[in-house]
């Protein structure tokens, strides 16, 4: 019997083949029962990648990840770079994403697997980066490392750690309505609004 750490049971006897693997990162054990019923086991350990267009790397709880936005990269509706880094949650998790840059004016988006946000910050951490603080069921997310304003390039850093309000935070600053700039970020079909308008 074949078992991922991410999936469960994924197979029995002595091959099997699967295209529907989680994304991440998978440790697989195979438990194998002899006629006289001796158990032996053996692991390997594989990474799924994500054939997102936007992908620019997975993050963990408790890691800091350095990106760059450049020409080339996914464009949101409103002409804003955007990378997309896949989080894993393995449970129920309250997490704090935090977004710095020392070249442009950061904008954070949290979606679920399929695109559809979840929150968004723009100046919610210190300065002008961005923070959300989220309680996250277990699954697969995207944070989108993103700008502000339109064609803004740069290096940035995005950090993933435990604890903290269980609220999706939503900063406002003055001459810069939230939602109005949510709204033209979402005018072109990568990013999508929940069913709803939640
Ligand atoms: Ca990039
Ligand atoms: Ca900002």
């Amino acid at each position: 019997m074949w078992t991922s750490s991410l999936d469960g049971q994924i197979g029995t006897g002595t091959s099997f083949t699967r295209g529907d693997l989680s994304v991440g990162d998978h440790n697989i054990v195979l438990t194998a029962t002899d006629s006289d019923g001796a158990i032996g086991t053996d692991a390997v350990a594989i990474t799924i990648a994500s054939s997102h267009p936007c992908f620019a790397g997975s993050v963990s709880v408790g890691e800091t990840v350095s990106g760059t936005l450049a020409s080339g990269d996914c464009q949101l509706g409103d002409g804003s770079y955007a990378d997309r880094w896949l989080l894993v949650l393995a449970s129920t998790t309250a997490v704090q994403i935090d977004m710095t840059s020392n070249d442009f004016d950061t904008y954070l988006i949290l979606s679920d697997d399929a695109d559809y946000v979840i929150a968004q910050d723009d100046d919610g951490g210190t300065g002008l980066n961005s923070r959300i603080q989220i309680t996250l069921s277990a699954g697969a997310y995207g944070v989108w490392a993103n700008s502000y304003a339109a064609g803004m390039t740069g290096t940035y850093q995005v950090s993933v750690s435990t604890g903290g309000p269980v609220h999706a935070s939503r900063s406002v600053e003055s001459g810069k309505p939230l939602e109005a700039t949510l709204k033209s970020k979402l005018m072109n079909s990568l990013l999508k609004s929940m069913p709803g308008g939640k």
